[in-house]
């Protein structure tokens, strides 16, 4: 038998990082991309369609989305498709999962409950908060031997470390599904031999770089064998580049950037460019660089991260000793928080020598 499995959707995302038109469109690939995969499954001629979760964004989510998403897989029928919800779109009481949906839409509930599909034996549960710190697979019957899983949560997680329900690979094993089809992490991979998260169907941020879409799984209930591939789906992908201007010209790191990207549709990837090393004063100003990389991505932010000339060997001096102890803490953070302590180093240093701080 053949199955479709793709995963946290949430559809309706605020995106609430991009500018207005930029999350509007964001919002329109999400669809899109949901769209495709329904005609993948028509396509495929799979036996069900298996969603673990986080299909829906319940805080942002319109009714106008969930109607356009039952009416599409409405259009599946009698193919099943089954929802496990997740933490994002958790089962309760007043949420949209009590609206009405189609025959071949079934909704697992938060305990675990059993589908027949083509004489495979399909389990499945949900979130019913947002916050799960119990391993969903505690509560499997014990007396169940499954062919498939579907369920959201947390992988190699213990309760301590995760509020979306934790479990472990080795008691996934101890069950003995054929395929277990788990949503929550949003990178695409496998769960050792039993499994695997499909990720993200459409990929929501700089933390997801790379292919994102679903997976195709054939299963053989009679050998309990199965083959599995993942279908690259998404219509858009975010890459960061890392550009060193140590030792080089802006010249050569923006041919280096075009030589890095040349594989990438523009018009479907979002990039971010990380300028590191020296050359924040010498070299071109990030408006510039904004400029290089040019108009043709969906979006393209310059992340300047590049050290003014510092003497490291000065402690005597003012500009010295708010360096190093500007440069220590660049060392120990990370993202934001180390572009800010770039920032300040370098208008820092710029102010003790007495110019505006507008001129980085
Ligand atoms: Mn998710």
């Amino acid at each position: 038998m053949r199955l479709l499995q793709a995963s946290d959707m949430h559809l309706d995302s605020p995106f609430a990082t991009l500018d207005d038109d930029l999350a509007r469109a964001r919002r329109q690939d999400q669809m899109a991309t949901f769209q495709r995969l329904v005609e993948v499954a028509r396509e495929e001629t799979v036996d069900a369609l298996l969603l673990p979760g986080d299909l829906f964004e319940h805080r942002s989510t319109r009714l106008g989305t969930v109607k356009w998403t039952m009416d599409l897989l409405a259009t599946l029928a009698p193919l099943p498709v089954l929802i496990a919800p997740g933490n994002h779109d958790p089962i309760q009481k007043a949420s949209f999962w009590s609206l009405e949906r189609p025959d071949n839409v079934r909704v697992f509930s938060d305990s675990w409950q059993v589908e027949e599909v083509g004489g495979a034996r399909i389990w499945g549960r949900g979130f019913g908060e947002e916050h799960e710190p119990d391993d969903p697979l505690a509560s499997f019957p014990p007396a169940e031997r499954p062919d498939v899983l579907v369920f959201h949560g947390d992988l190699d997680k213990t309760a301590a470390e995760s509020r979306y329900a934790p479990f472990s690979r080795a008691r996934l094993g101890e069950l003995g599904a054929i395929w277990a089809a788990v949503g929550h992490i949003h990178k695409p991979g496998a769960i050792g031999d039993l499994g695997a998260y499909a990720g993200s169907l459409e990929p929501l941020g700089f933390d997801e770089p790379g292919p994102h879409g679903a997976v195709l799984v054939e299963l053989d209930l009679a050998s309990r064998q199965k083959k599995w591939r993942f279908l690259p789906l998404a219509r858009s992908r975010y890459e960061t580049v890392v550009l060193d201007l140590a030792g080089r010209s802006d010249e050569d790191a923006l041919a280096d950037f075009h030589a890095q990207t040349a594989d990438w549709d523009p018009a479907h990837t979002l990039i971010r460019v990380e300028l590191v090393g020296p050359g924040a004063e010498t070299g071109w100003p990030a408006s510039r660089w904004q400029g290089e990389v040019g108009g043709a991505w969906q979006a393209a932010e310059i992340r300047d991260q590049r050290l003014p000339p510092v003497d490291l060997n000065d402690p005597f001096t003012v500009r010295g000793r708010y360096a190093q102890r500007l440069l220590a803490e660049i060392a120990e953070a990370d993202g934001k928080e180390r572009q800010l302590l770039t920032l300040a180093l370098r208008i820092g240093l710029q102010a003790l020598e007495g110019r505006r701080a507008g001129d980085h």
